[in-house]
């Protein structure tokens, strides 16, 4: 079903109340010329991170899908992953959750003091383009909302374990707002992200196809990647190449 989710929003909203993935939809709506569309569903019965992972995403959760088409070169794409982890950053703390940034993809929360923590928010950016220029980009944005934990794999938390429930049409509003915000000044993610991360100052290992390095995680570029300080020297990591990240 297709109904008017009735938010002032800069975006037009699709909502369904149960799709296979809000992403797929947005792919389709993408090439069909759209632009500026937010797909939402309160299920997805096929959701997936990135390298073809299942994405649990039962009913109570925020699953979104933001169809924009910048004028921007693809090497930038992986900064509107960036603006989505910061946007649902600053939400959830509104909310009352402790949420920080884990590089490059998951908004997390810190559990003890070991660097451990439990993901609340997973990012699925996917595009498409030419070499100087992204047709479209979409983020897909997943917030374990108001959902038990023993609906989510045991590394996840949700918004109602940490804080309660939330009013999901209110957080979806205010995150638009937030991402859209960002995503007309691309020189303020980088910094914004900073404030938030959990990843810089920690050591780190990261799976990439290249083989895996473990240094210390001291920068993040102007395009998004991490620069990492190993015994062998920097080494600036992706998000495309990084299968994996993990403290150690
Ligand atoms: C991600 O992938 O974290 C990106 C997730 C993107 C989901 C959104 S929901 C809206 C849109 N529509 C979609 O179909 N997708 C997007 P990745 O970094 O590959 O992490 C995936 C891993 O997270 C899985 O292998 C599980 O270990 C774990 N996981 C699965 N479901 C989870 C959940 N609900 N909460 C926390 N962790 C989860």
């Amino acid at each position: 079903s297709t109904v008017e989710y009735g938010l002032e929003v800069p975006f037009s909203i699709e909502y369904h109340d149960s799709i296979g993935s809000t992403n797929e939809r947005a792919r389709e709506l993408a090439t069909d010329g759209a632009t500026d569309v937010a797909v939402l569903a309160d299920e997805q019965t096929g959701g997936h991170g990135r390298l073809e992972r299942p994405w649990s995403a039962p009913s109570g959760g925020i699953w979104v899908s933001i169809v924009c088409r910048p004028s921007i070169a693809p090497a930038r794409a992986p900064l509107y992953t960036l603006a989505g982890a910061v946007a649902t950053t600053r939400v959830a703390r509104e909310a009352g959750v402790d949420a920080h940034i884990k590089w490059p993809n998951d908004v997390v929360v810190p559990v003890g003091e070991a660097g451990d923590y439990r993901k609340l928010t997973g990012i699925l950016t996917e595009m498409e383009g030419e070499t100087d220029r992204v047709d479209w980009i979409i983020p897909g944005i997943g917030v374990n909302a108001n959902i038990d934990a023993d609906a989510l794999p045991p590394e996840a938390t949700s918004i109602r374990e940490e804080a309660g429930d939330v009013d999901r049409r209110r957080f979806v509003q205010r995150l638009l707002e937030a991402f859209d915000a960002l995503r007309t000044d691309l020189e303020a993610i980088v910094p914004a992200w900073r404030e938030h991360a959990l990843t810089l100052g920690q050591r780190v290992r990261v799976e990439r196809p290249a083989g895996e390095i473990v240094g210390d995680a001291v920068e993040v570029t102007p395009t998004g990647a991490l620069v990492v300080e190993t015994e062998d020297g920097r080494e600036t990591v992706s998000a495309g190449d990084c299968e994996h990240l993990r403290p150690v």
